[in-house]
């Protein structure tokens, strides 16, 4: 076997005005949370030091600005004093993260992104930038309490595609080879979670942990489009649905394992977010998940080896995937 104790860090609601050093405060608490229980690796949610800001049509560039994060020139590890501490007490624990943030790059470019930051080195191992953007450029009003999703407008998509890494930070316990026995990781952030293309790429690269985190408006008829009239409730429970059935499944198809971190709640007292911080493991079983929308640690003992009966059988890609029939995926 190759064992490792992983986690999901579900961060509870943000607010527009809820100030940066209260929200690193609790990710710092949750990261102390994992290590008290013996945690190698946590999975943080999409864009977590701050609110969700896409949902508003923000015009004042100081405050837009303020958002974005950039990345230190020596290890490409973001050093704000709003972020650094967050990784510098990751690594004082010896705990591998994965996290999102929004970066702006030295040129000026803005992406949704994503980092896997290695415990022992405080070094960035690898970078994901979200390639899925939802929503539109422009807002559907300016009413202050519509959801809109301007991801478009905000971020660019992502350059760097989808490369799966082995994390040989990350050892399974007793064993003493990181370079085969460390976890093949990919990384998707949200939307991407729901394209199927997306899975398969890192599924060919034998992904075995996939990591997403997500900030997943429960309510907004006018982006989930359908039935306009549906209650909050409906509207809830669909978008929970929709969620977990595309992870459960796509970690299924390419038997892996996934931890999905939410960020949830209701930010402001009344854009709603979808809970779901979950482990899934390669067969599409869900073994552990959220009970709250604030913050909390979801965490599971999983063994790497539970994802080669799937690689080895059902899903052998040598043995069974008929890509001469595939062409219309890449050329449409
Ligand atoms: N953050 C993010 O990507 N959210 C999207 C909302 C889509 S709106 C149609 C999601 O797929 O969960």
């Amino acid at each position: 076997p190759r064992l490792l104790k992983v986690a999901a860090a579900q961060i509870g609601a943000i607010d527009r005005k809820t100030p940066r050093p209260d929200v690193l405060n609790r990710l710092i608490a949750l990261l102390d949370a994992a290590a008290g229980q013996g945690v190698q690796f946590v999975v943080f949610p999409e864009i977590a030091f701050t609110t969700f800001f896409p949902r508003y049509i923000i015009r004042d560039e100081v405050e837009l600005d303020s958002y974005y994060e950039r990345e230190s020139p020596e290890n490409g590890v973001v050093d704000s004093p709003n972020v650094a501490p967050f990784f510098a007490h990751a690594r004082q624990l010896g705990i591998d993260v994965s996290i999102g943030y929004a970066e702006k790059t030295p040129e000026g470019i803005p992406y949704n992104t994503s980092c896997y930051v290695s415990g022992k080195s405080g070094n960035v191992i690898s970078k994901y930038r979200k390639v899925h953007l939802p929503g539109t450029l422009e807002p559907f009003d300016e009413d202050p309490h519509t959801t809109n999703q301007l991801e478009k407008r905000y971020f660019i998509p992502g350059d760097l595609g989808f490369k799966a890494f082995r994390a040989q930070s990350l050892v399974p316990r007793g064993s003493s080879s990181p370079e085969t026995s460390s976890p093949v990781i990919g990384q998707l952030i949200c939307n991407d979670r729901r394209w199927s293309e997306a899975w398969r790429v890192y599924g060919l690269q034998g992904v075995e942990i996939m990591c997403i985190g997500f900030n997943t408006t429960a309510y907004a008829p006018q982006l989930w489009g359908g039935d306009q009239s549906i209650s909050r409730e409906r509207a809830r429970d669909g978008a929970m649905f929709h969620h977990k059935l595309v992870v459960q499944a796509n970690a299924y198809t390419n038997a892996t394992y996934c931890i999905t971190a939410a960020r949830a709640g209701w930010d402001d007292g009344h854009f709603e977010l979808i809970a779901g911080s979950m482990i899934v493991d390669p067969e599409g079983h869900i073994v552990a998940e959220s009970r709250t929308v604030d913050d909390e640690l979801v965490v599971a003992d999983i063994d790497l080896d539970a994802c080669l009966p799937g690689k080895e059988r059902t899903f052998c890609f040598a043995k069974h995937r008929r890509p001469e029939h595939y062409g219309m995926i890449v050329s449409q």
